[in-house]
């Protein structure tokens, strides 16, 4: 599955007091292709719920919905896919549980991750961060757009770029070679997030052509 364009991943916390739900909503209309839903501290049932909420906005609409972390509640609530990280359940066992389908992205912080991850059949890696970010701030470096090319070179997989991504530096990103855009606070904090998602996802198909 080829993954390319705007990706939402979700920050409440970020989204200036509207519902989630309208968040993704209006990223929708404006043309992000996937949505994760990221809870670091959601109790599960709520985290369950709210991902019911999140699926129910994005079912008409074709776009995956992804689950940051919970392989449970990906495989609960029947979500299209999970993303995991490194201290996270490993790529092969959430594949068994998640099946053939399910969409799994895998994070990569550093080379030697980017080497192991060509062994496994991820969907997609994240190359995360491309710059640091106050959103999460308990990473070791960043990969900077020279990283970015190098993973490009190194990796057979589809890479989803995250950390610091807006619409001053995208372009670059995607010239430097990712498939796809993560964002969290460029559009959860956007006073318009539909505008702000289609403004994006046109920078994305402009530097990509
Ligand atoms: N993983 C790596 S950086 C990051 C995550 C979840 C946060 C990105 O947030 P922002 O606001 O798009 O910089
Ligand atoms: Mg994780």
């Amino acid at each position: 599955m080829k993954i390319q364009g705007l990706y939402l991943v979700t920050d409440r916390d970020l989204s200036l007091g509207r519902p989630l739900e309208e968040v993704v909503r209006q990223c929708v209309q404006g043309g992000v292709s996937m949505v994760q839903l990221r809870e670091k501290d959601l109790p599960t049932r709520d985290f369950i719920n709210e991902a019911l909420r999140i699926k129910a906005v994005l079912a008409p609409t074709g776009v995956p919905l992804i689950i940051n972390d919970r392989v449970d509640v990906a495989v609960a609530v029947e979500a299209d896919g999970v993303h995991v990280g490194q201290e996270d359940m490993p790529y092969e066992m959430a594949r068994k549980l998640l099946g053939p389908e399910a969409i799994i992205g895998l994070s990569v912080e550093n080379e030697e991750q980017v080497y192991e991850a060509e062994k496994i059949d991820a969907d997609y890696l994240g190359v995360s961060p491309i710059f640091e970010t106050p959103t999460k701030t308990d990473t070791r470096g960043s990969w900077g757009l020279s990283g970015m090319s190098w993973v490009r070179e190194h990796s057979r997989h589809n890479l989803v770029a995250i950390g610091g991504l807006n619409e001053t530096n995208i372009a670059g990103v995607v010239q430097a070679g990712a498939d796809s855009i993560a964002v969290v606070s460029a559009l959860c904090s956007a006073p318009d997030p539909e505008a702000t998602a289609r403004k994006l996802s046109a920078m994305i198909s402009e530097a990509r052509a």
